[in-house]
């Protein structure tokens, strides 16, 4: 039998990953059109670009923000702006479907009343990778942060405390939602080089978003 999810189908119940962090399979599904749709208009307004870090790299990942608050990288260091730095504007505001889809993700893991004011778009084309980090640059880590990836699979590193500590490798798939707080909130992660594929919607990326409450 083909396992899958139909329309109107319930996503499957949360998988705990770990103290405070939740996997839902599939979550994003039933969402996907309006997610994909307002992504399109986002990253029209702010296009995606590869930042540079402290230490002078530039960053595989593209990103982009938007909402009342965006996560900037340069020379300067690590921190969120309400300005776009490329073009001197606000990042564009969290689209209503970003919102509702957060806070649906949210409350399904135990985290009622989340109202995130940022989200990061990472866009991974193959080859593309995050190096293990913490993050610890929002005010209260007492926020979940909630994630979903779009596109082309990748292998999510989820480390330890210390970035020295031991990473589980967790497969995520197009439509996967996982919603990281507790203890969880500050362990290390990262994502390996992504594979070459073709996704049916998303063509040859993966595109991940997080959902934060920084300010
Ligand atoms: C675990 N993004 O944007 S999302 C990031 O797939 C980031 O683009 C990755 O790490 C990506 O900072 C991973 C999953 C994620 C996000 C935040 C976390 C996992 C987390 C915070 C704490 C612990
Ligand atoms: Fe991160």
């Amino acid at each position: 039998m083909t396992m899958g999810l139909f329309v109107g189908e319930p996503a499957a119940s949360p998988w705990p990953l770990a103290d405070g962090a939740f996997l839902l399979r599939g979550f994003a599904l039933p969402h996907e059109a309006a997610l994909r749709e307002d992504l399109g208009s986002v990253i029209e307004q702010a296009p995606l670009r590869h930042m540079v870090t402290p230490g002078g790299f530039r960053m595989s990942v593209a990103m982009s923000c938007c909402g009342a608050l965006g996560w900037v990288s340069d020379q300067r260091g690590y921190r969120y702006d309400p300005i776009d730095p490329e073009r001197g504007l606000p990042w564009p505001p969290m689209p209503a479907s970003f919102v509702q889809f957060a806070r649906e993700a949210a409350a399904q893991s135990g985290f009622d009343h989340f109202v995130p004011d940022a989200c990061l778009i990472n866009r991974y084309e193959p080859g593309a990778r995050l190096s293990l980090h913490q993050d610890r640059d929002e005010r209260d880590f007492s926020h979940p942060i909630v994630s979903v990836s779009l596109g082309l699979p990748a292998v999510f590193l989820f480390g330890g405390t210390r970035r020295t500590d031991k990473a589980q490798r967790v497969p995520l798939a197009h439509g996967d939602a996982v919603v990281w707080g507790g203890s969880a909130r500050l362990r290390h992660h990262g994502v390996l080089p992504v594979k070459e594929g073709q996704h049916p919607f998303m063509g040859a990326c993966r595109i991940n978003l997080t959902f934060r409450k920084a300010g």
